[in-house]
């Protein structure tokens, strides 16, 4: 049997979480011969309402999971883990400016990759599913110089879910059917979804099977708009169909996207001309636990604009967030595009070996 791997996932009494944690338990992440240790974290005020979800989840009587801890900080929750879902963030509240809800998101971002750089596995991977997800991402990985940047994603999974669904739909074939769709940018009503390089069933072009004026006006603002029509029916905001997402992104990152193109919201390297050093959502493949950007893909001109608009989103979420930013030394830089990692899982984690494996009372 394999060694369990540590999985942090913060915000783990919220709505997402409570679809997401089981998932994970029931080994649809990383697999049904994975054991895992959920380490949930949460701000003080919500302890109790965690430790309800984390009894619920043993009372599932999962055979995969080998442990279960409840945090209040992300110093302890993050100790030791291989994997973190960063799911917890600050919502906007009533008449909370833009730049406010950045600063908030930020001093949080900023302390939880201060954690994962000082007690982390060092070759943890973290997805940030909190908002302003990009930019969130961006505080975090600048607050852990020690871990490469590319060891950080922002989550734009679910923009490119609905907009394989949707399109999907549109031409009445299976989701599974399409690939080469992909979302540029921002996880914001900017973002770019691009079906110029999709294909069907391999072969045929999506992009001719569909009207310009359709694509251009209804299905593109659609799915820039999917999290409000949602809330709009639902009364609430996506929470399942994100915890999928979320479970996807991390699966294909650390299982491979088996050829498939996955938006996935990575370091800019410069790849079509987007200003390095932000968060931007790139289409990819995923193999043996990296990502590689599709390189080479013809945009036209309306393509180019719209990666431009949503790029100048992001610089400009950047420069509210600048001063917060810690300067980035030259280790993260070289780190950039440093692809020595095998996709292996370190083990050596500094950790008790008892405190890796099964505990007698497994919540604790
Ligand atoms: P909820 O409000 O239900 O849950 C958030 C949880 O995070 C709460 O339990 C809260 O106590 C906790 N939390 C807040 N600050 C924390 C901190 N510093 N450390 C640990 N926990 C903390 O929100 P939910 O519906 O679960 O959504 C969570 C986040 O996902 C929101 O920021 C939301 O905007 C974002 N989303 C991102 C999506 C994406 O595609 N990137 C889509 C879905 C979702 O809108």
């Amino acid at each position: 049997m394999k060694q369990p791997v540590r999985i942090a996932v913060t915000g783990a009494a919220g709505n997402i979480s409570y679809s997401l944690l089981f998932k994970i338990a029931a080994g649809e992440m990383l697999g049904a011969d994975q054991p895992v240790i959920l380490q949930l974290v949460e701000i003080p005020q919500a302890m109790d309402k965690l430790r309800g979800v984390a009894m619920e989840l043993e009372d599932c009587a999962f055979p995969l999971v080998h442990g279960i801890s409840l945090h209040d900080n992300p110093f302890d929750g993050f100790r030791g883990i291989h994997y973190a879902m960063l799911v917890g963030a600050r919502p906007r509240s009533k008449g909370m400016e833009r730049a406010d809800l950045l600063e908030a998101n930020a001093v949080i971002f900023a302390e939880q990759g201060k954690a994962l750089n000082e007690v982390a596995n060092r070759d943890v991977k973290a997805l940030v599913v909190g908002n302003p997800a990009n930019t969130n991402c961006l505080i975090l990985s600048r607050n852990a110089p020690n871990l490469d940047p590319s060891q950080f994603c922002a989550m734009t999974r679910l923009d490119h879910n609905r907009a394989k669904g949707i399109l999907g739909n549109k031409l009445g074939v299976n989701p599974s059917d399409l690939d080469g769709v992909c979302v540029w940018g921002n996880h914001s009503p900017t973002m770019y979804p691009d079906v110029h390089h999709a294909t069907v069933l391999g072969e045929e072009s999506a992009i001719s099977q569909i009207d310009e004026k359709w694509y251009k006006e209804d299905y593109t603002p659609r799915i820039q708009k999917r999290g409000a029509e949602i809330i709009e029916w639902r009364g609430l905001s996506s929470a399942a169909s994100a915890a999928q997402a979320a479970l996807d992104h991390m699966h294909d990152w650390a299982l491979g996207s088996n050829g498939e193109v996955v938006s996935m919201g990575i370091i800019s390297d410069g790849s079509y001309g987007v200003a390095k050093g932000i968060y931007y959502s790139f289409p990819c493949v995923c193999e043996f636990g990296s990502y590689q950007i599709i390189q080479g893909l013809e945009i036209n001109e309306y393509g180019q604009s719209m990666m431009k608009k949503t790029e100048e989103e992001l610089l400009s979420e950047k420069a509210a967030v600048d001063h917060l930013l810690p300067a980035e030394t030259a280790e993260s830089r070289e780190n950039l595009r440093k692809s020595d990692r095998t996709g292996q899982t370190a083990y050596d984690n500094g950790l008790d070996k008892a405190d890796v494996y099964y505990k007698a009372d497994r919540i604790c």
